[in-house]
């Protein structure tokens, strides 16, 4: 027999996109149902994101689920960018008076699904088979298999809340869905270590060799990553392979100071640009990486996916509180604006500290006089300062 269930915002995924939004809205009295095609231990086990914008920090703090940040996040007031060994400090706090908080992913999902379960948070796990219907409606329906048993959701609106391999994206009819991408040609190989971070603050290296980057998830844990060929695997590189890489790619000096230690989770990721649009669809609206995939090199990802949902809530706070649709016709459009801006400053980031296999010398010498440019110029440095820290909402 097929299951019948009702709310007002039924929120496909339960990344930080989707749990935040329904405890945003559940804060304002708006119920939703959360459905994700994984379970809870799975989904608070991927190590993905480390840097949390100030505005990512207040919209956390905002929605109730700050506590444990504010205790054991840690504020960092700039970070180094290094070029062939020569290191240079963005100064945050001088240049744009503001600072990022480094606090892992896997702490803020943690956090909200604690959040969550004690706030009578409605989830289904583990569902497969997920359809949406009737987006055009004012009763659209999303449709899943959960325990063996078929169940539909009727709602108001449907948050896509998926992710890059969601189902929600493709919901929207390939006429009215254009899509723009970019695929970089390498990856990102990332380890986690409990060890001490080579330096208090991050480090982002642009070496002949490749990228790396020092980063840290607390004082005793940290994340290096190195630009590596798609076609590597991981089981060519060992965790001793790995330090001897990140050794020759962060200068001497930073090296002398690098304490290795066994890795507790290694990952290949691929880097890609995209952005899907309109975000809004009749009743649905896509919300973070269901919309859109920036490379990490900016740190935007994470902090990309709170904006969008710091805008939907609030459109549809107003709609249900007070009856007002603008913000729910607006959304795509306000939600572009700045993704089309963060896209341009992650690629930027990444078309700089990478070694690509298509660049000539001239490409290469390029490179080299824009670092040389940002270290000379207050003005250049500040224009990467305020990206890094986050732009404004809208
Ligand atoms: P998420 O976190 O991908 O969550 C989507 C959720 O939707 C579920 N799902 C479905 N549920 C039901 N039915 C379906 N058909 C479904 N299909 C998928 C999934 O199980 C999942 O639980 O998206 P969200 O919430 O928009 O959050 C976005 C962030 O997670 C993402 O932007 C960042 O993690 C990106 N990212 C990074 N960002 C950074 O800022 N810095 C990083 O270092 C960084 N590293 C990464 C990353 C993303 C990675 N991915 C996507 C593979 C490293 C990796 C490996
Ligand atoms: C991370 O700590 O995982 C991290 C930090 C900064 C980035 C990307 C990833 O730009």
């Amino acid at each position: 027999m097929a299951k019948n269930l009702s709310t007002s915002v039924c929120i496909i995924g339960a990344g930080p996109s989707g749990l935040l939004l329904s405890q945003m809205l559940a804060n304002e009295g708006i119920d939703t149902i959360v459905i994700d095609r994984q379970n809870q231990e799975y989904i608070e086990g991927r190590i993905r994101a480390g840097v949390l914008e100030s505005g990512t920090v207040d919209a956390l703090n905002e929605a109730g689920v700050g506590g444990r940040m504010q205790k054991e996040g840690l504020p960092h007031s700039g970070f180094d960018m290094a070029f062939d060994g020569d290191r240079f400090r963005i100064d945050l706090a001088k240049l744009v008076d503001q600072s990022v908080m480094v606090y892992g992913q896997t702490e803020v999902t943690r956090d909200l699904f604690t959040k969550r379960h004690e706030t009578g948070g409605q989830f289904l796990f583990d569902v497969s088979d997920v359809t949406l219907a009737d987006l055009k409606t004012d009763r659209p329906i999303v449709h899943l298999m959960h325990e063996g048993q078929a169940v539909s959701i009727q709602c108001d609106y449907i948050a896509g809340c998926d992710g890059f391999r969601g189902v929600s994206r493709n919901a929207i009819p390939a006429d009215v869905l254009k899509t723009f991408e970019r695929v970089y040609p390498f990856g990102w190989l990332g380890i986690l270590t409990d060890r001490p971070p080579v330096s208090h603050e991050l480090i982002y290296a642009n070496h002949e060799r490749g990228f790396a980057l020092c980063s840290m998830r607390s004082n005793t844990r940290s994340r290096y990553y190195i630009q590596c060929p798609l076609t590597d695997t991981l089981d060519q590189w060992s965790d001793d392979q790995f330090w001897d890489e990140l050794k020759l790619r962060i200068g001497k000096d930073a090296a002398s100071h690098l304490q290795t230690g066994p890795s507790i989770e290694k990952s290949i990721a691929p880097l890609r640009s995209f952005v899907a649009e309109p975000m809004r669809y009749g009743n649905l609206f896509l919300a973070g990486d269901a919309a859109h995939i920036v490379p990490p090199t900016g740190a935007k990802g994470l902090n990309l996916a709170v904006a969008d949902v710091r805008i939907l809530s609030r459109a549809l706070v107003e709609r249900y509180k007070r009856s007002n649709q603008h913000f729910i016709d607006t959304y795509s459009q306000t939600c572009l604006n700045r993704v089309w801006k963060v896209e341009r400053f992650s690629w930027q980031m990444s078309m700089l500290l990478h070694q690509f296999p298509e660049h000539t010398h001239f490409e290469k010498r390029m490179q080299r006089a824009e670092f040389d440019y940002l270290v000379s110029s207050e003005a250049a440095a500040k224009t990467i300062a305020e990206n890094y820290v986050g732009l404004p909402l809208e």
